[in-house]
């Protein structure tokens, strides 16, 4: 909190020193408490001048998703009303999976600047390199049926892809169900994973792995980074793509609990790249191919087979045909 106080201040007066005396009362603190806290701050990364004389002056914040930076001016009221940082961790899931399970409230995220066990679907990795990735899992108790799943990951699917093109202007498209694609390639992941109980979902656990400024190199085949797909030459920051991404999904989860899911589906559908385009889809048992028709109310993608019959898929692994 004090900390927070502290940086509040010279936030507010980037132009200029601020004397200790100042500072001490204004938070009610010696000076040497003031000291204390300034290089707890310089531990985080601030970079904060100190002139003999004259006092404090914040020259630089860090790109780390950390609470002082997240909430600086986040426009959400649930989303991210609490946050739990790590520099590294094995999984922000895990985490906020446990986390939710001692009663953490709706809204709680969970952050990484790295993970090492990071995790996809049925049982898959996330490649999560140091610094350079957003890694994000929010707690959500939406009240619905276990069957409405489907719904969430798309919700954040939306969210996710808007901020993309608002912030970087880059055509970012969602490939049924968890993927978002920038020409082509994967720059986004999502696993939504559930406690269910007996008369619906007790919490659900939104995980969201973006590549902000990950090299090629340290991603799979296939893989991008939003500053692989930009001509900048600078890094873009990850700090205001992750205040963005909580802002937007807290937009559509707001528009879910008031309207349903159709508002959002039709969101999606707009932003899909592969409705209209021939896909196979892989089932635990069987491929299903076919034309990508259309997604129904309840997130499940319907399949129009060669013979006409039109198939729901509720989840599965999609590869789009040529
Ligand atoms: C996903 O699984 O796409 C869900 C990924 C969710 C990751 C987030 S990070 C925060 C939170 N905490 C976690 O532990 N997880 C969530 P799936 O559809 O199964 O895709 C996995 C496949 O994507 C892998 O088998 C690779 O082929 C590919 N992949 C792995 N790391 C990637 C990366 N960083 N970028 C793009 N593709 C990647």
């Amino acid at each position: 909190m004090l900390d927070e106080k502290i940086l509040t201040i010279l936030r507010n007066n980037r132009q200029i020193y601020v004397s200790s005396d100042e500072l001490c009362k204004v938070v009610d603190i010696s000076r040497a408490a003031i000291w204390k806290h300034i290089e707890k701050l310089r531990a985080e990364g601030y970079d904060i001048e100190a002139a003999p004389h004259l006092g404090y002056r914040l020259v630089a914040a860090p790109d780390s998703l950390i609470p002082s930076e997240i909430k600086h001016g986040l426009k959400a009221g649930i989303l991210g009303r609490e946050i739990i940082s790590y520099k590294k961790v094995d999984s922000t899931n895990t985490v906020a999976y446990s986390l939710a399970e001692k009663g953490m409230k709706e809204g709680a995220v969970v952050l990484a600047d790295e993970q090492t066990a990071g995790k996809g679907r049925h049982g898959r990795a996330w490649t999560s390199p140091p610094k350079s990735g957003i890694y994000l899992s929010c707690i959500l108790r939406p009240g619905i049926a276990p069957n409405e799943i489907a719904g969430i990951t798309l919700m954040a699917a939306v969210a996710v892809a808007k901020s993309i093109r608002e912030l970087s202007g880059l055509d970012a498209l969602i490939k049924w169900p968890n993927d978002i694609l920038i020409s082509g390639k994967k720059v986004c992941g999502i696993l939504t994973e559930i406690k269910a109980e007996q008369d619906g979902v007790e919490f659900v656990i939104l995980g969201i792995g973006l590549n902000v400024n990950t090299k090629a190199r340290h991603l799979p085949r296939g893989a991008t980074s939003i500053r692989e797909e930009t001509d900048r030459k600078e890094d873009l920051s990850r700090v205001e793509f992750t205040k963005r991404i909580l802002e937007r999904l807290e937009t559509e989860y707001m528009l879910m609990k008031n309207k349903g899911f159709g508002p959002v589906i039709e969101e999606w559908k707009a932003l899909s790249a592969m409705l209209g385009t021939r896909v196979k889809v892989a089932l635990p048992n069987r491929t299903v191919e076919g034309l990508a028709h259309d997604v129904d109310s309840s997130g499940a993608l319907v399949v129009r087979l060669d013979s006409g019959v039109l198939e729901k898929v509720l989840s599965g692994d999609v590869e789009m045909v040529r």
